[in-house]
């Protein structure tokens, strides 16, 4: 006679693989929005009868699982506030400190990018690791050749500003931006040792 906890394990286990099979969704919880479903691929279903649908309905299954298991993964790494996330973006910290280009290029290394806060919402999951630490970071917003106008290191326009009150102050010679402890935003030179907060 199986324990209760194990009959529950295996149809859990169970429920996920068929609502997997049925639907070619994640089963699982998927605790980060923006982690879409996969685009479907650009082939016509119906092009080889019999062949191509059982392909995709495999192609579909592993797909699936894999959601399963990065979602498991995520939500890991959540309990153990190793990332944040918010709009469909993962914030994490190495608990390292640099200065503006080293942070830039730490975060390149690893596949993301610097911290850019687009919402509150964004602006809290990066905040979080600035109390957490009790550092202040640099963001992916820079100065733009118009002194005073800041915009995402791409050049594109800010979504939305935190500026501390009288901020930004620099008039050119503060051409980077550091988050203070309240999550409120200061343009500073872009030497000073920052705690390192990428996005993915
Ligand atoms: C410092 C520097 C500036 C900031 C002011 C606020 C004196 O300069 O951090 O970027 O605007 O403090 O008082
Ligand atoms: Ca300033």
């Amino acid at each position: 006679m199986p324990s209760p906890q194990l009959f529950h394990k295996v149809l859990g286990a169970a429920f996920f693989l068929l609502l997997c099979r049925a639907q070619g969704k994640p089963a699982g919880t998927p605790p980060l929005p923006g982690f879409a479903h996969l685009p479907e691929v650009g082939i016509d279903e119906g092009f080889i009868p019999g062949l191509l649908p059982q392909v995709d309905n495999e192609m579909e299954d592993i797909i699936c699982q894999l959601e399963h298991r990065i979602s498991r993964l995520e939500g890991v790494l959540h309990l153990e506030k190793k990332i944040t996330a918010s709009g469909g973006k993962i914030f994490a910290t190495n608990g390292k400190k640099a200065d503006f280009h080293t942070t830039l290029r730490k975060c390149k290394e690893v596949g993301g990018s610097i911290a850019a806060p687009r919402n509150p919402g964004q602006n809290d999951a990066i905040l979080y690791f600035v109390k957490d630490f009790n550092s202040y970071a640099y963001l992916g917003i820079k100065e733009s050749l118009i002194s005073s106008k800041f915009q995402f290191l791409d050049g594109t326009q800010l979504s939305y500003t935190n500026w501390h009150l009288n901020e930004p102050s620099g008039k050119g010679e503060e051409e980077c931006v550091e988050m203070y402890t309240d999550g409120t935003w200061n343009d500073k030179k872009c030497n000073q040792n920052h705690l390192i907060v990428c996005q993915f």
